[in-house]
């Protein structure tokens, strides 16, 4: 895929949100942007004044690794990715054969990705012979499959996707819906990955705590939890994030696809093959005789991209490291962690939550 070849037009608002006319009023009079801030407030860092004075309306609650998180369309968010999210509802039109990788935070994106990159690519890209030039081995997943809210339309950017080659393949972390409306075309196909809650809190704490910046004081593990339990992370609350992917799946299973990280780790190769026929690219025998599942599989390992020099050295989204998103990737981290209340609190949450909806999760 072209990636390299995205071009972005820098916009100077959202026109979408209701007072844009404000907004051309202030640009005719020449008033500019927000100043920056001090350290520590960051996510409002290049914000125009308006697009704060909405922020100002939303709920908010104390961030993991930004001052605020913002209650949105029904979901906790930074406020970058609140102005991402309106430019991707106003502008992105999609095309047929879009692909869709949906996932909340941690739960199993970059190896997606990777996949599903791999996948796609394999007529070009020939997992079995070429391995020393296969772009897996020198770009981390997220510059392969870019994401709408980090990358395409960050900072309230407008993306030229023209170029690229067709089947465009995104990421997102944006709820369902928030994102339905904007990828609404028949072919469009969705693939969501899923991940137990306890491990993809672990996961996420991590992260936050190895990502953020020096003047942000850490989440501890107490804390984080109950704002987790609270619903209160990066698109959470996670159970309603689940909820509208499940339920969509189950409605229209030709249009999104839902797999766990837990059927992935103990049987990647069939989950691999429902990939590919969901995705309307199955392998045929002359592939499997010639060992492509297995191939794609090894290339796309935790241990394989583990120790790449691009994911040992590289950044990729929004210059953090790429090393921090390859920890441990195993199932049940969670034990190592949580205490016998919390495990029972988290235990409780989910039944209550998601009880009833035939969703459901292995755990170790
Ligand atoms: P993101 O939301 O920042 O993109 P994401 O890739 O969704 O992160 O999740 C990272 C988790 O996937 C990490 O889990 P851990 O913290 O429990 O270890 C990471 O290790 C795991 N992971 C990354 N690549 C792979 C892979 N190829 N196979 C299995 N797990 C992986």
């Amino acid at each position: 895929m072209a990636t390299s070849s995205i071009k972005t037009i820098p916009i100077m608002a959202i026109p979408s949100f209701n007072v844009c006319h404000k907004l051309e009023l202030l640009k005719e009079e020449g008033k500019s942007l927000a100043p920056k801030r001090q350290e520590g407030e960051r996510e409002e860092e290049g914000l125009s004044y308006e697009f704060q004075e909405m922020l100002e309306s939303l709920p908010k609650e104390r961030g993991w690794r930004t001052r605020h998180l913002y209650l949105f369309q029904g979901f906790w968010c930074q406020s970058k990715e609140i102005q991402a999210i309106m430019s991707i509802q106003k502008h992105f039109k999609p095309l047929q054969n879009d692909v869709v990788i949906a996932t909340i935070p941690k739960s199993g994106t970059t190896w997606l990705k990777a996949l599903t990159y791999t996948l796609l690519n394999r007529h070009r890209f020939d997992p079995v012979s070429s391995n020393t030039d296969h772009p897996l081995l020198t770009s981390n997943p997220h510059d392969l499959v870019p994401f709408f809210e980090y990358k395409l339309y960050a900072n309230g950017d407008v993306p030229d996707l023209s170029g690229l080659a067709s089947p465009r393949t995104f990421a997102t972390h944006v709820p369902f819906g928030s994102l339905k409306d904007s990828i609404e075309k028949p072919g469009v196909k969705v693939v969501h990955l899923c991940r137990n809650p306890f491990d993809t809190f672990i996961s996420s704490w991590h992260y936050t705590n190895s990502i953020k910046s020096e003047s942000v004081s850490p989440v501890s593990l107490d804390e984080g939890f109950d704002m987790y339990c609270r619903g209160l992370i990066g698109f959470g609350p996670f159970w309603e994030h689940m909820l509208g992917y499940w339920k969509e799946s189950l409605k229209r299973p030709d249009k999104v696809l839902f797999l766990r990280y837990e059927d992935l780790k103990q049987d990647i190769e069939s989950n691999l093959k429902k990939l590919a026929s969901f995705l309307g690219v199955p392998f045929t025998e002359e592939e499997e005789g010639k060992g492509v599942t297995k191939a794609i599989v090894a290339l796309c390992s935790f241990e394989s991209l583990k120790k790449l020099e691009v994911n040992k050295a590289g950044k990729s989204i929004k210059n953090f490291e790429n090393r921090h998103l390859f920890r441990k990737g195993e199932v049940s981290d969670w034990i190592n962690y949580l205490s016998p209340p919390q495990a029972e609190r988290l235990s409780a949450l989910v039944d209550d939550k998601l009880g009833g909806t035939g969703l459901t999760f292995r755990y170790c």
